[in-house]
């Protein structure tokens, strides 16, 4: 899964950014237009954990997050003026994500002096997204003008654009599986699940999500996440035995870091899959709602082409049961098609012909 972070300049993009990865990426400096900083983070996975106990494979693998941390142009943006905080450039690295974190600003900005404007912040936001998409969608219905035979296509696009010209984000219009299929390659970035983290400062830790955003979330069916990343930024610089007494001085419970996996994965509509043997013990990612056929191709192109059948297991039977051998016989093992949507905690074994 690669999640994008995004905002406005400034945010705080590049502080929550290391904040989740470790790493040590330049802030305050305005990262430079186009370039982005990627980071992976190893997902815990209890299961992975007692699975590989069993299995004893050579090797174990957690899922894995990327981060893309995506700068923002200098000079326009959050002023509410009209400038675009989104280039073609970053538009274009952001259309290549599965997800998409919004960095908000909660802190006054020492430079600039300004004080934070988290609803403004969200509304130009959504705006950015929902015409870029609306862009692309215009493009491409002129282009079908001259073409014949595009019915569906063109309906279906006009229905996106109806959705967009009445500010409603594409996540919110409901697609078949079919018509997902049919706009998948445009890389719609307001269908992108969407999660929101207000960045506060060091004294707000404590503070709930100030009411005007929580009423803003809650009208666009998103989730948010009130953290300092500054703080996130030297906790996890600390060693890990010198994070506890620092959370502690602080008054926190966890580091924000796992708070903010555990709420990506469900927020951002993502599970895992497991697989198992004697070589290799995993755990794949995926949307909720993938097909057995499509959670194939996570692993290879090949399983996904030739795909047979899935033969599936659930973790919880597995570790009741004990070993395959007894599902069989307790019936909790099952062959499943191609169309089979994949659960969270489903072992799979792939049977493909290529
Ligand atoms: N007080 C406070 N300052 C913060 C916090 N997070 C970030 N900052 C400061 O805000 C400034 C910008 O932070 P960055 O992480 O570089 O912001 P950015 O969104 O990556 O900026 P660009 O890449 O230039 O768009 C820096 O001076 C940070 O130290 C926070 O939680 N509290
Ligand atoms: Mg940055």
């Amino acid at each position: 899964m690669k999640v994008g972070i995004a905002g406005f300049p400034r945010s705080g993009k590049t502080t929550v950014f290391n904040a989740l990865t470790g790493q040590h990426a330049e802030v305050g400096g305005f990262t430079e237009p186009g370039k982005v900083h990627l980071g992976v983070i190893k997902v815990p996975d209890p299961r992975v954990d007692r699975l590989s106990g069993i299995f004893n494979p050579r090797k174990t693998t957690y899922a894995e997050i990327i981060f893309a941390d995506f700068p923002a142009p200098h000079s326009t943006g959050a002023d509410g003026q009209g400038g675009s905080a989104l280039d073609t450039v970053t538009l274009t690295q952001m259309r290549e994500t599965d997800a998409l974190v919004q960095v908000v600003r909660g802190f006054a900005d020492e430079v600039t002096g300004e004080s934070p404007n988290p609803v403004r912040d969200l509304t130009n936001f959504k705006s950015e997204l929902l015409l870029a998409d609306l862009v692309l969608i215009e493009k491409r219905l002129d282009r079908l003008k001259k073409e014949t035979g595009k019915e569906y296509e063109r309906a279906l696009l006009e229905r996106c654009k109806q959705a967009l010209d009445e500010e409603r984000p594409l996540r919110q219009l409901p697609l078949t599986t079919e018509e997902v299929a049919a706009i998948a390659g445009f890389g719609f970035l307001s269908r992108r699940p969407l999660m929101v983290v207000l960045n506060v400062g060091e004294s707000q830790v404590h503070d709930p999500m100030p009411a005007a955003v929580e009423d803003w979330l809650r009208a666009e069916a998103l989730e948010g996440l009130l953290l300092s990343g500054k703080i996130e930024m030297e906790i996890a610089g600390l060693e890990p035995e010198d994070r506890q007494a620092f959370l502690d001085d602080l008054g926190l419970q966890a580091a924000a870091r796992d708070r903010f996996v555990t709420a990506a994965y469900r927020l951002l509509d993502q599970i895992s899959f497991l697989t198992t043997g004697e070589d290799e013990v995993r755990a794949w990612t995926i949307r909720r709602g993938t097909t057995a056929v499509k959670a194939a191709g996570k692993i290879h192109s090949d399983i996904e082409r030739g795909f047979i059948r899935a033969e599936v297991v659930h973790y919880e039977d597995f570790v009741r049961h004990g070993s395959e051998a007894k599902c069989r016989e307790a019936g909790k093992f099952r062959l499943e098609g191609k169309e089979y949507l994949v659960q969270d905690g489903d072992i799979i074994h792939f049977r493909f012909n290529v």
